[in-house]
């Protein structure tokens, strides 16, 4: 609970703050707020990710105080683990975790396995931003214009704008506070959508020339490929929310994206949207993965036209369920 995390923060003074592997939105941002709230109670925090920020980030606030250095000793008594639902998410930052630290798990995930000594799992949050909002205001830190940049951010991109069924009237209310630190949001919205490269394009035009749709009509998927990267140059984060184009067609239940690993060429990331009933938690909880009841993820060993089969029929048997 809140109260549990509050209380593990006001007991320990130097803290290691981590998210997961693959950065986006809400976990660099809840990272940054969480850094700043740290900081402000006299307390040292650093943070420190297993993969390195895309560029598009690069703008945020503090972004250049985090590191991606593993092999350095780093002294702290307390690991902070944002948007994480397990302790793998983190990568290799979990082997500088040694037994004697006190982890706490701030997360919005549904399937969180808990993992530490702190839990604090809140799935009806829209994001893990949201929840470190939280933090600052129950233990009455004041919030800066850079910090509220940052929350707003992290909530702005977890609920694809204010679109999915995660934003609640809590969201907007919180929304709606952060805007009164002086945030514009058409030029915040700008900041993060409309910094796309003539490359980006490129490639989603590759992708979205992979679009396929089974027989029912109500799954429609992607794919990304090694050789579409080698070919634009494009980086891969640049294909985040490519999926909804998948998911905004007419008819379609759940969409899938099948991205083929860039270090390891058996293994295909994959990543479901849901716009129905369907709990694609579930989806990818069966292949090992898992996520949201709308979002989620999973990883699977094989060739891309195998996995895209395997997947393609597990969903079709959660949509005759
Ligand atoms: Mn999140």
């Amino acid at each position: 609970m809140i109260q549990e995390v509050i209380a593990a923060i006001r007991k320990h003074k130097k803290f290691l703050i981590s998210a997961h592997i693959n950065p986006e939105g809400d976990s660099l941002c809840s990272q940054l707020a969480m850094k700043e709230l740290i900081t402000a109670l006299g307390k040292e925090a650093v943070m420190i990710n297993n993969d390195p920020v895309p560029d598009h980030y690069k703008f945020l606030p503090g972004i250049s105080k985090l590191s991606t250095d593993l092999s350095g000793k780093v002294d702290f008594d307390a690991a902070l683990i944002l948007d994480c639902p397990t302790l793998k998410r983190i990568g290799g930052v979990a082997d500088m975790i040694g037994k004697d630290k006190t982890v706490i798990n701030v997360d919005h995930h549904i399937s969180s396995e808990r993992f530490g000594d702190v839990n604090w799992v809140d799935s009806d949050a829209s994001s893990t931003g949201e929840m470190v909002y939280k933090l600052f205001k129950e233990m009455d830190v004041p919030l800066t214009r850079e910090i509220a940049l940052c929350l707003y951010i992290a909530i702005l991109t977890d609920t694809g704008s204010f679109n999915y069924d995660n934003t609640s009237a809590i969201t907007h209310e919180i929304a709606g506070d952060l805007l009164g630190y002086g945030l514009e949001p058409g030029s915040v919205s700008e900041s993060v959508y409309e910094r796309r490269t003539l490359v980006d394009i490129k490639l989603l035009g590759l992708v979205l020339s992979t679009l396929k749709v089974n027989r029912s009509g109500e799954i429609a998927y992607l794919a990304i490929t090694r050789k579409m990267i080698a070919e634009t140059g494009a980086d891969i984060s640049k294909s985040e929310g490519f999926v909804n184009y998948a998911r905004s067609i007419d008819g379609i239940k759940v969409a899938a994206f099948f991205k083929e690993d860039a270090k390891d060429a058996n293994k295909i990331n994959v990543s479901f949207r849901s716009k129905s009933g369907i709990d694609v938690n579930k989806i990818a909880s069966f292949f090992g993965g898992g996520g949201h009841v709308k979002a989620s993820g999973c990883v699977l060993e094989g060739t891309l036209a195998d996995v895209e089969a395997k997947v393609v029929a597990k969903i079709e048997e959660a949509l005759k369920e």
